[in-house]
Order: structure tokens, then sequence, then C-alpha cells
């Protein structure tokens, strides 16, 4: 009918290039955490996305279920809010942009806009109007478990050994919160730079249990100040993991190009695209 078809094209009257342009100027303040809202917008991204189920084809971007409740509530998604409401001004200003497309994009620009490689993105996606399709609590990582836990969270979505270890060097940006996951920390000295240094600190400190009331975490025993969570030590204790770790902490220009083709693949987890959208390669701001 024709109010189907306007309503599945209305992602065609959005201008992306005016939107990458307004999330970035929404990156910075000197009051937030490290100054940066650029971190916890790759971790919305990332979260509204790795809800996918390759096998039953649910969860993903597409629907944007991450803004409803039960699915926003979930204990992964904690402090989540903050960023949706961030980008929320937005939503106002282009309502023909998706909410699924809106946080997709948020995390593409944040790690440009970070210094990160060029991301790959499409428009297309298909918010649902009500809290239907929300996916069960559990489909993303628990940080204080192992290698077997990410393998099977991780080929669930579809990804393999190579593709989990690029994306998980985007620890090399923000930080733990004691309110939000309980953990608490950066990785690194640059939080709010796109790096490989996840995997340079993660390979070249010695890590030791954070003696603290909270839950088991590592420090780095030299200064004190970076943190490791138990699932991120899985990229230097598993072999297979490793061998992808050592290459991204010796070459940074591996992990860049690494990077950028998972995390599409990752935004793009079960999402229907229309034949006709363009792909976007959006040039960094000066
Ligand atoms: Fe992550 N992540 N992540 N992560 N994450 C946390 C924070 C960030 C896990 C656990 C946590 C990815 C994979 C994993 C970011 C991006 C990605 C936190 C702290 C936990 C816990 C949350 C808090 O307290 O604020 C686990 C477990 C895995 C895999 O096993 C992947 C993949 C990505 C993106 C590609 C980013 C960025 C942050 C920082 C957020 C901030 O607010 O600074």
């Amino acid at each position: 009918s024709d109010s189907a078809s306007n309503a599945s094209s209305s992602w065609k009257k959005a201008n992306y290039h005016n939107i990458y342009k307004d999330i970035a100027d929404l990156l910075e303040d000197e009051d937030y955490d490290d100054g940066s809202y650029g971190p916890v917008f790759v971790r919305l991204a990332w979260h509204a996305s790795g809800t996918f189920d390759k096998k039953t084809k649910t969860g993903g971007s597409d629907g944007a279920t991450i803004r409803f409740a039960p699915e926003s509530g979930h204990g992964a998604n904690a402090g989540l809010d903050v960023a949706r409401e961030r980008l929320e001004p937005l939503k106002k200003k282009y309502p023909h942009i998706s909410y699924g497309d809106l946080y997709t994009l948020a995390g593409v620009v944040a790690v440009q806009e970070l210094g990160g490689p060029t991301i790959r993105w499409r428009p297309g996606r298909q918010d649902n109007k009500v809290a239907v399709d929300c996916t069960p609590d559990g489909r993303l990582p628990d940080a204080a478990q192992g290698s077997d836990h990410v393998r099977s969270i991780f080929y669930r979505m579809g990804f393999n050994d190579q593709e989990i270890t690029a994306l998980a060097g985007a620890h090399a940006l923000g930080r733990c919160h004691s309110n939000r996951s309980g953990f608490e920390g950066p990785w690194n000295a640059s939080p709010t730079a796109f790096t490989n240094f996840f995997f340079t600190e993660l390979l070249n400190n010695t890590w030791v249990p954070k003696k603290w009331n909270g839950p088991f975490q590592y420090v780095d025993k030299e200064s004190g100040q970076f943190m490791m969570l138990p699932a991120d030590m899985v990229f230097r204790t598993d072999p297979q993991f490793r061998k992808y770790s050592e290459i991204y902490a010796a070459d940074q220009d591996a992990f860049f190009a690494d990077f950028a083709k998972a995390f599409t693949k990752l935004l793009e987890l079960g999402v229907q695209f229309p034949e006709d959208a363009p792909v976007y390669e959006f040039k960094t701001l000066e």
C-alpha cells in the first residue's frame, strides 16, 4: 500500500552527511567522563546490534529494540540510556532517520572522529513502533566469563576468531563504570582516541587481580591505572585469539582494516536493507 511504502522509504529523506556532522558536534563535553561521548556511542551501536542470532534471524539493530523495556533494562545495557538521551535531539531534528540508523551511525561517527578507520555504513533500518521482538536477556557477553563463553556469543552472531579479536580492540576506547557494569577504570591512557592500544597494553603489561570489593578484574601491576576484564584476558591467553592480538599490536593498519570490516558486519547483522540503500563512506571532519 501507499502508506507502507511511504513508511519504508522514509530513510531516503534524511541527509546523512548533515546528521554525521551533528553527531560529531555532540561528541565533546568536558564534563562527561574523559571528555567525549564517543566511547558510549560505540557501545550503544554494538549493543543495539550484537543481540543477533543467526539461527533464528532475531535481534540486531533493525527494529531498534534496545530502546524498549525489557531490553533497555538488561544488565548489559546499563548506562546506555545516557547515549540515547544525548542523541534524542537529533531524532527530533531529523525525524526521517530511524533509531536503528541513528544509533549505528553514532558508532560510526565516534570511531572515525576519535581517529579510527573509515567505516562503510548503509541506512534503511526500520524501527518497530512498539515494544515487540525485544531479545531475551543474555545475548550480549558476560565480562566475568572466559573464552568458551566469548566464542559461543560471537559465533552465534556469525563471527570467526579473527573478527572477534578485531572487534575486541574497541576496548581502546572508554572505560568501565562501577555504577553501570560494576567494573572500574579505562583500558589505557588515551580512552578518547581510537588506537591499537587494547592489544599493546594487553600483551605488554603484567596483569594482576585488582584488590577491591568489586567484581573480579585485572589491574596493570606497574601503574595500577589500567584495567582488563576477565573476558578481555582471553585475547592474551587463548592461542587462537592471541595470534590475532599479536598481529594487531604490531600493526595498527592491519587492526584498522580488520576492525572496519568487522564493525560494518556487526552493525548490519540481520538488517533487511532496501535494495537501493547506498553505502556511505563519510569524510572525517577537520
Ligand atoms: Fe565492551 N564493555 N565488551 N565492547 N565496550 C564495556 C565497555 C565498552 C564487553 C564488556 C564491556 C565489545 C565487546 C565486549 C565497548 C565496545 C565494545 C564495559 C563497561 C563492559 C563490562 C561498561 C560500563 O561499565 O560502562 C565484553 C564482555 C565484550 C566481549 O566479550 C565490543 C565488540 C565493542 C565494540 C565493537 C566500548 C567502546 C566501551 C566503553 C564505553 C564507555 O562508556 O566508555
